[in-house]
């Protein structure tokens, strides 16, 4: 018998919607080649290139075990000729020539670099780096005028550069919960993003708000930032409409009431506490609004709960003592954090829009318009055929109007 009678062949259906695709990764080589080759491409501008290698790296991550040859990777979709190749050098020599010289090209690094501060697109950075500002101190150098964002960006690069632990998240959690509970008590927050898909870290903390009563939700960004700022959790803010609607892959408006679709894109004061003693143990949070019980003794402004192995404070004031710390020591750090409001009508649909991942989202909205003929937005589902929007209060609803079996967030990591 031949050799080919024992090779494994695998086989996944085609778009990333209808595959589980866990966190449990068995060719981490292979996919963090072809993500690289993607995030390059998105920072060139080249959004084709860069979805096709995105969609070729989930395939891979999608596969129930290593791969070792391509021959096992016959009739698998998505895998382009140049995925093909790059998975091909790596399997036969150990390495992609093209990913390693994308990776050492003074280009990537600068645009690597530059687009790693808060507020700066692959569009700025390439601006700059046209004009030859490769580094944080030529840019700094260069006398180019900021934005706000930008600046908050500068100031706390090194912070915003350091992925965020779940536990980090959870104090941001605990946090959020009790501002939005304090300002509209029937007021629910959900972590999202990748949080909520079970991942371990992440680049920001993403939360969405909604109230149990259709316009109950009103007003409530506002009202929240301002408690935040004013308890002094605030470094940067900076509150808008939600710029989805205005997007190139955003549909028509839905309906009327999505005027009130807010984001707020925020750098959070997170305190870390390491060495205090008492604390009450972790508030489980995420899907529901939590109960506003902070433990006997806890200022509004501050919240003690165990992360891990880290005891986590999150704090108001720039204070509180500090004999413990080392000299030179910050007793906090800046994370990046997103708060959306969304009315309960769509409450569904911003859950699973907000969720991830990021191709997984691209890929229901594929799916929605290939293959059912109807537009799907964070917002509503829209059936082009019956010219009717499909209502639904649950993700679980939104799968079924797609005639797609449901995929629990912890299986949306694609
Ligand atoms: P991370 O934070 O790097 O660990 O990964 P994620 O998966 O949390 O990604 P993130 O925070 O960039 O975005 C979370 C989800 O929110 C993402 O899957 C897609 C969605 N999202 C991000 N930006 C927008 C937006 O401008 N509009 C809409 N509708 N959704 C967005
Ligand atoms: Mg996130």
């Amino acid at each position: 018998r031949t050799d080919d009678a024992e090779v494994v062949v695998f086989c996944v259906p085609s778009y990333a919607c209808q595959r589980r695709t866990t966190l449990e990764n068995h060719n981490t080589i292979l996919t963090d080649a072809l993500s690289l080759l993607a995030e390059n491409a998105e920072l060139s501008d080249q959004e084709g290139r860069s979805v096709a290698f995105r969609r070729a790296a989930a395939v891979m991550k999608a596969l129930p075990g290593a791969v070792t040859g391509v021959t096992q990777l016959r009739g698998l979709p998505c895998l382009g000729e140049h995925s093909l190749r790059v998975i091909k050098d790596i399997l036969e020599t150990g390495a992609s020539a093209e990913v390693e010289s994308t990776k050492q090209s003074e280009r990537y690094k600068a645009l690597k670099v530059l687009t790693g501060i808060f507020g700066v697109g692959p569009k700025t950075a390439e601006r700059w780096i046209r004009e030859g500002i490769h580094t944080l101190q030529q840019l700094q150098d260069s006398g180019h005028t900021l934005n706000r964002a930008q600046q908050a960006g500068l100031q706390h690069y090194d912070d915003l550069n350091q992925p965020v632990a779940k536990a980090e998240a959870d104090a941001i959690a605990e946090v959020v919960e009790r501002a939005v509970v304090s300002v509209s008590p029937g007021a629910q927050v959900t972590l999202t993003g990748g949080f909520r898909r079970g991942k371990p870290t992440g680049h920001d903390v993403d939360f969405l708000i909604t109230h149990p009563e259709e316009g109950g939700e009103d007003g409530l960004m506002s009202k929240v930032v301002s408690r935040l700022e004013s308890q002094g959790f605030l470094l940067y803010q900076k509150t808008t409409r939600n710029s989805y609607l205005e997007s190139k892959d955003g549909p028509a408006r839905p309906a009327s009431n999505m005027d009130r679709f807010e984001r707020c894109f925020s750098i959070f004061k997170l305190h870390e506490d390491e060495g205090r003693g008492t604390g009450h143990p972790g508030t489980p949070t995420g899907n529901t609004a939590a109960a506003n019980s902070g433990s006997p003794g806890d200022s509004d402004s501050r919240s003690q709960i165990h992360g891990g192995e880290q005891r986590l404070l999150v704090s108001g004031e720039d204070g509180g003592p500090e004999e413990t710390k080392p000299a030179g020591h910050r007793p906090w750090r800046a994370v990046r954090v997103d708060l959306v409001v969304s009315p309960i009508s769509q409450f569904a649909f911003a859950l699973l829009g907000w969720t991830g991942s990021k191709l997984f989202e691209r890929e229901l909205r594929r799916w929605a318009g290939h293959e059912k003929t109807m537009s799907l937005s964070s917002h509503a589902l829209y059936d082009n055929k019956q010219s009717r929007y499909l209502r639904a209060t649950s993700e679980q609803e939104i799968f079924a109007h797609l005639g797609l079996e449901f995929i629990p967030p912890s299986e949306r990591n694609a």
